[in-house]
This record gives C-alpha cells, structure tokens and sequence, in this order.
C-alpha cells in the first residue's frame, strides 16, 4: 500500500479496534466507488458511511420503479457522493446536501471523476435546507433521499435498531421535508431496523440490499406511487 493511497489512521500491521475499521473500510474501497484509483477522495470520517456503488445504483433503478413521477432527488445527507453519482447515472436531476464543506468538495471531485457535471451543490444542514428556493420542480416530482449517520459501525452491536437513533433524526427529517409539501422519501438504514418504527413513521415498502451475497442495509419507502406492502421480497444483489 503506498503512503498516498492510505486513509488517514491506517497502520498495517497495528491491531487497535479503531485502525482495524479503517482497513476494513479501504478493503472495501473498489466496491465504495469502482474509479477508486481515478483519485476519489474521502474524508477519514465518510469511510464507514459510503453506499456501495452497486447499492446505490440499485437503489436509483428501484427509485424509478416506485417513484415513476419523480424527477428530482435531494441527497439531504450527500457525503461522499455515492449515492448522488448514482442518481445522476440515471438521469436524475439531482441536489446535493451536506453540512460539513470539506466532504462536500470531495463529493464535487468524486463526481467529476464518473464523468458527473450536472449535480447542484448545497453546504448546508438537511433540516435547514428549503427546497423552494433551489428546486424549479413541482414538489410532487421531488423525492428526498438520505442515508444519514447510523452512530458508526457500533450499530451492528444492537440486535434491532432504534430507527431514532439516526443523525439526523429520520422522523424530523420527514416532518421538515413534509412541511415543504414532500412526500416521498427513501432512506438507507441498517439491515436490523425497526420495522414496526418504519411502518409507523409511514413507510409502505422495504427493500433489502445485498453485495457480494451479504446484506448491506435496507430501503425504507414513503410514498411509492405503486401498490405494495412492506412484505415485499428483498432486492437481488446489486
Ligand atoms: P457495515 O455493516 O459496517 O459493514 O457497513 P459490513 O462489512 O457490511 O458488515 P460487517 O458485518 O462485516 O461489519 C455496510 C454498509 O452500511 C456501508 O458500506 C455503508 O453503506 C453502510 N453504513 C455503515 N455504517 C456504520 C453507516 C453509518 O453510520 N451511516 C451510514 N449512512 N451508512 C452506514
């Protein structure tokens, strides 16, 4: 591994839990962004947080089959840019939001590098964001999209998650953004939420999202445009 391409807080060799995350983080750094070595930068603390590139582009696909009216997406927890590359890649006119600028800059750069020129850019904090007065698009085209902080990979110590517990908090979320005249709303969350929380905040669809035959998290749906229930069967992988 060359000085360069490390993340900061990488020692090989050095067997501390926290350096131990940080190597299991950049195993996984081709599956995060295949164009890894084109020079996609992330911030020490974006690692544990990135979707899959294959997730996110599967979560774009089913976005257009639940969503079919949507048009815009907002990304009110953008990070690394992950899943806004995704959504771009499926022809999405797509907003960015993140309220640290560094890791928003790195997700300006990470997009140029997949040929990305046409993502509309915000530093700001996702319950400060008013869509008005960046989206021209009716609010019934917009669907707002977040994987927001589980509290780090410690999450998978519990053995149902508290869907509360996210940062930000996924029910203000929905209440800022409902406020705004939104009603559809995707998160990623952990594998183990709390399904009868989601259905009770609203959700009506949950997908589940595998890579390499392991799952990676889960899809929480506000209304999709389509019939379903939240018994749907889990997504294929990819
Ligand atoms: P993981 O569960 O920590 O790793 O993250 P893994 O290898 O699937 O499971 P393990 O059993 O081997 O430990 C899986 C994926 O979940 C990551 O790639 C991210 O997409 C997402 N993810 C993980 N964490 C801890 C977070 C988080 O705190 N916030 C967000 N937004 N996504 C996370």
């Amino acid at each position: 591994m060359s000085e360069d391409r490390k993340p900061p807080g990488v020692t090989v060799g050095n067997t501390e839990k926290k350096v131990d995350y940080a190597r299991k983080y950049y195993k996984k750094r081709y599956s995060l962004f295949s164009k890894f070595d084109k020079g996609v930068k992330i911030s020490q603390s974006m690692w544990f947080s990135i979707t899959p590139e294959r997730v996110s582009l599967k979560i774009a696909e089913r976005a257009q089959v639940l969503f079919p009216s949507v048009s815009t997406i907002v990304d009110c927890c953008g990070g690394a840019g992950g899943n806004v590359i995704a959504f771009a890649r499926h022809n999405y006119s797509v907003i960015y939001v993140d309220r640290d600028q560094d890791v928003m800059f790195d997700a300006v750069h990470n997009s140029h590098i997949y040929g990305i020129f046409n993502i509309d850019f915000y530093c700001g904090d996702a319950l400060d964001f008013t869509i008005g007065e960046v989206v021209q698009d009716d609010p019934a085209h917009v669907a707002i999209f977040a994987s927001p902080e589980w509290g780090g990979p410690s999450y998978a110590t519990q053995a149902v998650f508290d869907v509360f517990d996210t940062s930000p908090d996924i029910a203000r979320l929905i209440h800022w953004y409902a406020a705004q005249k939104i009603n559809k709303f995707c998160f990623f969350l952990p594998r183990t939420s709390n399904l009868n929380q989601l259905a009770e905040l609203g959700a009506t669809h949950i997908d589940y999202y595998y890579e390499k035959g392991y799952c990676r998290g889960l899809c929480a749906w506000f209304g999709v445009e389509i019939e379903g229930s939240l018994d749907e069967d889990p997504a294929a992988d990819g």
